[in-house]
């Protein structure tokens, strides 16, 4: 049987469930989600990093990791080769791209050190998505934003000016908007003796970010929060009810990392009660293994259940879905590919369940059949489905896309060393 015979038995099945397979494929052809251009070189950036600061750690030695613009866009494509419909690139301010050797610092980067990458997009049609970098660089350690030191804190604060300008210039360039996440490292390995102090100056610094008067019709700002990190176990600044009550009262967004709760605290219970008091909401996209380990995203159940969320709430224009992780144990162009097509696979999950039947049976309190409905969908031919949109979007289905990067990997990843 064909990719095509098993869709047309697999839409068949579906309907008798009054899911329309169709209507599913049409909706996640139009739904972008932000590539993080930091998998392909373990976050390095191109400012000469030696080693990632923050509290976070890529770990594993791989080989292959990109080590210049060029290689970097060069494994980006092919991944987007690989990954059915049009998406939207994550950047990091650290991925400046600086000519004829012309360095700039944090504090004083501007839209033509990203004039690149802009070329880069505008080639391909992605949309740009920007973050300030708070870590791995000399000012970072331990503090920025929250930092008591003056001078540091001015840095970082004008760091953060310089990044909504370059994100005011991706949008102007590409149109649509663009989403500038802020996330700091700051925090403490040991209990304060103040936690007040550093949230307060946290508040100023981000109060004078804003107020450059940036262009709300292109730029979305969102703060994203964090429980803990490697040796800020004991205090984040930026803690969830900092983020979550500084982006209320100032208009601007949350940005939830599912990997920044503790363990048995899921993303996906958060994504309504957000919903009901944000027009919008920013997720980076991960796996959590045991800590913030940012492994990369599997269809899992949290997965699932995300998308879940974001599909029967009828929100996929209102959540701006980013991933997050960098694992440098496997092939760097595979983790992106994997991860791009189970963000999808998950919301063509979440867009071939019948929902409005499920919410019935819900509201009646019949329990026992809810649940064995949704088991049921677990073994429905979703993967016919699947595969039929992988054809029709030009990309190899099942796992097709792996020889490709096999090849890849021989012809060009080898040769890196
Ligand atoms: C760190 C945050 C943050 C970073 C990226 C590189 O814990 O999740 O989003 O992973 O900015
Ligand atoms: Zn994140």
């Amino acid at each position: 049987m064909t990719i095509q015979e098993k869709y047309e038995e697999a839409k068949r099945v579906y309907r008798e469930l009054g899911v329309d397979t169709d209507a599913a494929l049409e909706t996640l052809k139009h739904v972008p989600i932000s590539m993080h251009c930091w998998q392909g070189d373990d976050v390095m950036g191109f400012e000469g990093a030696t080693e990632l600061t923050g509290g976070i750690q890529a770990t594993g030695d791989y080989p292959g990791r990109a080590r210049t613009p060029e290689e970097l866009m060069m494994d980006i494509d092919q991944a987007l080769r690989l990954i059915p419909g049009k998406h939207r690139l994550n950047l990091h301010a650290s991925y400046a791209i600086f000519e004829d050797g012309k360095k700039a610092d944090r504090n004083a980067l501007k839209p033509e050190h990203f004039k690149k990458w802009v070329e880069f997009a505008k080639a391909r049609g992605l949309g740009l998505d920007f973050n300030p970098t708070f870590f791995s660089h000399p000012l970072a350690s331990p503090f920025t934003l929250s930092s008591p030191d003056e001078n540091i804190r001015r840095f970082w604060i004008d760091h953060g000016k310089a990044c909504l300008r370059i994100a005011e210039y991706f949008a102007g360039e590409l149109g649509g908007q663009s989403l500038v996440n802020i996330w700091i490292p700051d925090g403490y390995k040991d209990i304060p003796a103040d936690r007040l102090g550093p949230r307060a100056r946290f508040k100023d610094s981000l109060d004078q970010i804003l107020s450059i008067g940036y262009d709300k019709s292109k730029v979305l700002v969102a703060i994203e929060s964090k429980v803990f990190g490697i040796g800020m176990e004991s205090y984040t600044v930026g803690s969830h009810e900092f983020c979550m009550n500084y982006a209320a009262k100032n208009g601007i967004l949350c940005l939830l990392d599912n990997g920044h709760y503790h363990p048995t605290e899921m993303v996906s219970d958060k994504i309504s009660s957000m919903l009901l008091f944000n027009e919008k909401l920013a997720l980076h996209v991960t796996r959590p293994v045991r800590w913030d380990s940012d492994h990369v995203v599997i269809f899992d159940d949290e997965l699932k259940e995300i998308a879940k969320e974001i599909v029967r709430n009828g929100a996929l224009d209102r959540v701006i879905i980013g991933l997050d992780y960098f694992d440098a144990s496997i092939n760097r162009v595979s983790a992106w590919v994997l991860g791009m097509r189970n963000m999808q696979k998950a919301l063509l999950y979440a867009l071939l369940t019948p929902d409005k039947q499920l919410a019935k049976l819900q509201n009646e309190g019949n329990y026992t059949e809810l649940l064995v409905r949704q088991e049921e969908l677990k073994f429905y031919p979703f993967a016919d489905v699947w595969n039929y949109f992988c054809q029709c979007n030009g990309v190899p289905a099942g796992d097709a896309w792996f020889k490709e990067i096999r090849k890849y990997e021989q012809e060009v990843l080898a040769l890196r060393k």
